[in-house]
């Protein structure tokens, strides 16, 4: 499909954006954040999709916002156009999303990392919130994804000093899941993407809808959704093939129904 600053496309049940704005380290501009959003949701509808991922290139993620595109904007102008909302969207995406990182992840780079659900990244992969370095702050998601991924304290540090970390580090806080030699992030992240890709998607879909929401609920109400999702999982196919495929000493064979 044709877009101006992603690549979009399927490899079996995989589907991939690709963030295409090299000579600008992958800056992110409004239209560009469109297109990953519609393509995310594109992705999210498909039956034939178990999977997405979201990268860069070799080089970078995204360096962050558009700061040309940024620096002339009002409160007004900001406000009317509400250029931060359509990242909301983002959190409504069912299947699971990885994020493979190369290079820099910074501001708006980082964030559209954070709101993916696993993050692969290289041994060179850089992370942090530069804003404050221009005088504003994390406004996509930022404050609250890393708050809320390693808790107020650290992520209190990192954003008010707005220095980046690395691979390792992010790590150790707890943000990225793993860290590879440069040129592995590729393959690693399709490995997981091809693993995950295998399990029955409405189980993947409904622990996503469980885990993401123990953020929100009490541990009481959290406890009843999942018992509830639990339930659901026996109106599927395929809880009937897992369980017999058990049974017969077998692999199963997933169909999403
Ligand atoms: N925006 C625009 N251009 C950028 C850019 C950015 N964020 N980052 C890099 N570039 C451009 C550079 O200007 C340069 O362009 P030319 O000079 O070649 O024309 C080219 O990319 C290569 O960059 P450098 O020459 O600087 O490359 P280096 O390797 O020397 O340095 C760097 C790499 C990542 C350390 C450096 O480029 C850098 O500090 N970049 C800016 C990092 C940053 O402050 N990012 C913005 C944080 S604020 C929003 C959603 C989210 C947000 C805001 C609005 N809306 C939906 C409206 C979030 C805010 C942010 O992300």
């Amino acid at each position: 499909m044709s877009k101006k600053y992603i690549n979009a496309y399927i490899e079996d049940s995989i589907g991939v954006v690709q963030l295409n704005r090299p000579d600008v380290l992958n800056a992110l501009n409004r239209q560009m954040v469109d297109e990953i959003v519609e393509t995310l949701e594109m992705y999210d509808r498909d039956d034939k999709i178990n999977v997405i991922v979201v990268k860069g290139n070799e080089k970078v993620f995204a360096a962050g916002a558009d700061i040309e595109e940024m620096m002339d904007e009002s409160p007004l102008s900001l406000e009317l156009a509400d250029p931060f909302a359509v990242w909301d969207r983002i959190q409504l995406i069912n299947k699971p999303i990885l994020a493979s990182v190369n290079g820099f992840a910074l501001g708006g780079g980082f964030e559209l990392a954070l709101h993916c659900d696993l993050i692969i990244a290289a041994e060179n992969a850089q992370f942090g919130f530069p804003e404050v370095k221009l005088g504003v702050m994390p406004g996509a998601g930022g404050t609250q994804l890393l708050s809320k991924a390693i808790g107020s304290r650290k992520a209190l540090e990192l954003i008010w000093l707005g220095e980046s970390f690395s691979a390792k580090q992010a790590r150790d806080f707890g943000v990225v899941n793993r860290v590879v030699a440069p040129e592995l992030v590729e393959e690693e992240t399709m490995r997981l993407a091809y693993q995950l890709a295998n399990q029955a998607p409405i189980s993947l879909r409904l622990i996503k809808e469980s885990v993401k929401a123990s953020e929100d609920l009490s541990l009481m109400d959290g406890m009843k959704l999942e018992r509830k999702n639990f339930y659901l999982t026996f109106d599927s196919q395929d809880q009937t093939e897992g369980m017999k495929a058990f049974t017969e000493k077998r692999p199963p064979h997933f169909k999403g129904v």
